[in-house]
């Protein structure tokens, strides 16, 4: 979810490894010709029900939405209904696990617009998980900067820009938690990312932070397993649920076969 321009693509495609545009399956999953709506993906519109899927990791089905600015009724609404169905519908193959929210750094003064209250008040996503991604959280160190040079002092100290970066962020974040703690259906947690336009960008802390709010062991699993842009974070939770696992077991059902595929299990791709 978010506005025009947060930065939402851009994630997936770190996520998924790769610089290609996903393809888009419609609601019946019937192939979505995209040259047909560049038009509307241009000015930022997506059908909440289209799936997409890149290439280069189809374990992951998305669903993009855009932004709901005061006035796009219709378009909330849909998306409510959508959310609402896809967080408790049984068929698995339709069920959302997560929603990744994200709100760009770019416009921090004005990170919560009627569109985020609207969301935040009347969405009940149920166990599904909403994190709050502080998107493009780079653009700070210019603020950073312009602070320092508006207190005179030398921009030319990459630590102390740093810090007045981590402390802009830190303020910025707390703002956004001290306003959307009041909602009726807060988010469940909040996670900065900046430089995800570089193609080596880490998305570690985004897998880790999704993976923590997942309350199911089997969907962490799915998660972590699907990803491939990461091998430390399957082999980091193999060892740590596995082990957890083991540790209440008696000495005698412990055996090196079983401890192998209860590793292995989370590392179906390879
Ligand atoms: N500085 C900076 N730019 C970013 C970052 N992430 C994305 N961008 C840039 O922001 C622009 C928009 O990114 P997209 O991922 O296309 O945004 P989107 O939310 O999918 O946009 P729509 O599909 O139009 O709603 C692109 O030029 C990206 O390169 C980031 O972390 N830092
Ligand atoms: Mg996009």
């Amino acid at each position: 979810m978010g506005r025009a321009n947060a930065g939402k693509t851009t994630i997936l495609q770190r996520v998924c490894n790769t610089t290609d545009q996903p393809e888009i399956f419609n609601g019946k999953g019937e192939k979505v010709d995209v040259a047909l709506v560049q038009g509307s993906l241009a000015r930022g519109y997506h059908n909440i029900e289209d799936e997409l899927i890149f290439q280069s990791n189809p374990g992951f089905v998305f669903h993009d939405s855009c932004g709901f600015e005061a006035g796009s009724g219709v378009q909330f609404d849909k998306m409510k209904k959508f959310v609402m169905d896809r967080a408790n519908t049984l068929q698995l193959d339709e069920r959302i696990h997560a929603i990744w929210y994200c709100i760009p750094m770019t416009d921090s003064h004005r990170m919560v617009t009627a569109g985020e209250a609207k969301f935040f008040n009347e969405c009940d996503t149920g166990h599904v998980p909403v994190i709050v991604l502080l998107t493009k959280a780079d653009i700070l160190e210019l603020e950073a900067v312009e602070e320092l040079e508006d207190q005179g002092l030398s921009v030319d100290d990459a630590g102390r820009v740093a810090d007045i970066e981590k402390d802009i962020l830190n303020n910025h974040t707390a703002k956004l938690k001290d306003w959307l703690k009041e909602k009726r259906f807060p988010p469940h947690d909040y996670l900065s990312l900046g430089g995800m336009e570089q193609q080596d960008a880490d998305c570690a802390p985004l897998l880790t932070c999704t993976a923590n709010a997942l309350s199911e062991e089997g969907l962490q699993q799915l998660l972590i397993s699907t990803q491939q842009s990461n091998l430390e974070l399957c082999i980091e939770l193999a060892i740590l649920q596995s082990l957890k696992k083991y540790m209440n077991w008696k000495t005698e059902m412990i055996d090196p076969t079983t401890l192998s595929v209860m590793l292995s299990q989370w590392f179906p791709y390879c």
